[in-house]
């Protein structure tokens, strides 16, 4: 007699199986498409009827996901999205990509993942595979999800099966994207990996199993965290080169011609993001938990957080060498979203350059091609909201007292910011040349 997952194997095998996708945002709604890709029906689970609505019409609120591609695949029957929780029974794969933030206290929040968990503990039958994506410390599926799911009574790795599969997107990345994507999975028993390795082997071009979703979740973690340290290292090599009056570019280009045993990571205004600046504090607090203090990621995330109130150092230092005062100059922020050529603010340091140079007197306006408006989310007190993108005409460069570069989007033309503006301070290394008396860097290296 066939158990669950052997019929749930066949249907997969068969290609008749059908995906549910619990959170289509930056995670979730590519994953859908690419699953729809491999031609299985995707149904798609969000908390947002807005969002449901957009997605059945075929419309893409995901910068990653053309519009073009989404109405292809729903005019086709292959996607449809939902608020009915009740419609994942009707589903064999779940894969689950809601939010993991951290609460005020840099607390894990897993109220999200433990929602969608009972989500499908309502709707879970035999024959059901269950996929966490969202990031979590080590642990969260086998203590948090399993006893969820188990207390149906159906049973682990023959009845339905459970695993972890971190999302590793990169935003805005042309090159590499969820189809091409190494991916990870590591199940609570082999049967688990087994039949998530079936059905994400036709999604995925590469597979990566594990031998336990702990070891799925603590590579995300470490993957996340090890980018967390090396941008805190090399925004410390900037200050010591501010010290050693040393161009911190010049000593980065050349170490990275070291063709091994060096990456690349460059300093910066500060980490943003929803992923860098979070995920490594899961695994602190789980090794809180376990009487270990993760040292490198507490010091890596003070000196980054640190970052925002040196470059409004260094602006302050850039006018008053001009014999300026901070107070009642104009400061034009150039670029806000926290990384280039992507409008997204979560977590920006910008709104904390925009913060501190108003909490000393500035008149702070910016420029961002992505983000035409900053509107109060609840989390910054940044004055006068919300704030309007100004158009950056010459006029205006050339109105302001210093321009700050702090997100270096492609599109921007910092040549003629430069020659445009009374002085720039550039962040992000986007300005290499002589400055003419009027660049300063963020190694604080006045360019002659
Ligand atoms: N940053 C620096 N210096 C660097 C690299 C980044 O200051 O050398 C800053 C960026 O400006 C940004 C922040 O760090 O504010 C995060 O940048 P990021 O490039 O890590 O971009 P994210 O957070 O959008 O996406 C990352 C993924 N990025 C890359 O691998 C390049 C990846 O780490 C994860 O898949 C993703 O987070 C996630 O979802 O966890």
């Amino acid at each position: 007699m066939s158990n669950g997952l052997d019929q749930l194997q066949e249907r997969i095998d068969r290609g008749t199986a059908t995906a549910g996708v619990v959170g289509l945002g930056y995670v979730g709604l590519p994953l859908a498409v690419e699953i729809a890709r491999s031609r299985f029906r995707v149904i798609g689970f969000e908390v947002s009827a807005t969002v449901a609505a957009g997605i059945s019409a075929g419309r893409s609120h995901v910068e990653d996901v053309p519009t073009a591609v989404l109405a292809e695949l729903v005019s086709q029957g292959l996607i449809q999205a939902t608020t009915d929780a009740a419609r994942l029974k009707d589903c064999d794969v779940i894969s689950i990509c809601v939010p993991t933030p951290l609460n005020k206290t840099k607390d894990p929040d897993l109220s999200y993942v433990v929602a969608a968990a009972e989500s499908c503990k309502g709707a879970l039958r035999r024959g059901q595979l269950i996929i966490l994506e969202s990031t979590t410390y080590p642990g969260t599926t086998r203590e948090v999800l399993l006893p969820i799911l188990e207390s149906t009574g159906l049973k682990i790795g023959t009845d339905f099966a459970l695993c972890f599969s971190p999302e590793r997107v990169d935003p805005g990345n042309p090159v590499w994207r969820t189809r091409n994507t190494p991916k990870v999975i590591g199940g609570v028993t082999p049967r688990c990996t087994a039949v998530a390795m079936a059905f994400y082997g036709k999604v995925f071009d590469t597979m990566v199993p594990v031998h336990s979703p702990e070891a799925a979740e603590l590579v995300k973690v470490y993957e996340n965290t090890f980018r967390l340290i090396n941008i805190a290292l090399v925004n410390e090599l900037a200050q010591a080169c501010d010290k050693l009056e040393l161009d911190v570019w010049d000593v980065i280009d050349a170490a990275a011609t070291k063709p091994f045993g060096f990456m690349k990571f460059t300093p910066g205004p500060g980490l943003g993001g929803h992923c860098i600046p979070l995920d490594p504090h899961y695994l602190s607090w789980k090794m809180r938990t376990l009487q270990f203090r993760t040292r490198m990621i507490e010091l890596a995330s003070e000196i980054n957080a640190e970052m925002p109130a040196y470059v409004v150092q260094k602006a302050s230092d850039a006018l008053n060498d001009r014999k300026k005062p901070l107070k009642g100059s104009r400061v034009l922020v150039l670029g806000v979203a926290y990384k280039k050529n992507i409008g997204d603010l979560r977590e920006s340091p910008a709104l904390d350059i925009i913060r501190l140079l108003q909490l000393k007197g500035a008149e702070v306006r910016y420029h961002d091609p992505h983000v035409a408006m900053i509107v109060d989310d609840g989390h910054t007190s940044i004055q006068g909201l919300p704030l309007h993108s100004d158009p950056l005409t010459d006029q205006l460069l050339r109105s302001q007292d210093l321009v700050v570069i702090v997100t270096d989007h492609a599109e921007v033309d910092y040549v003629r910011v430069l020659r445009e503006a009374p002085l720039v301070l550039d962040t992000r290394g986007v300005l290499r040349g002589p400055g003419g008396g009027k660049l300063v860097t963020l190694s604080g290296v006045a360019k002659g």
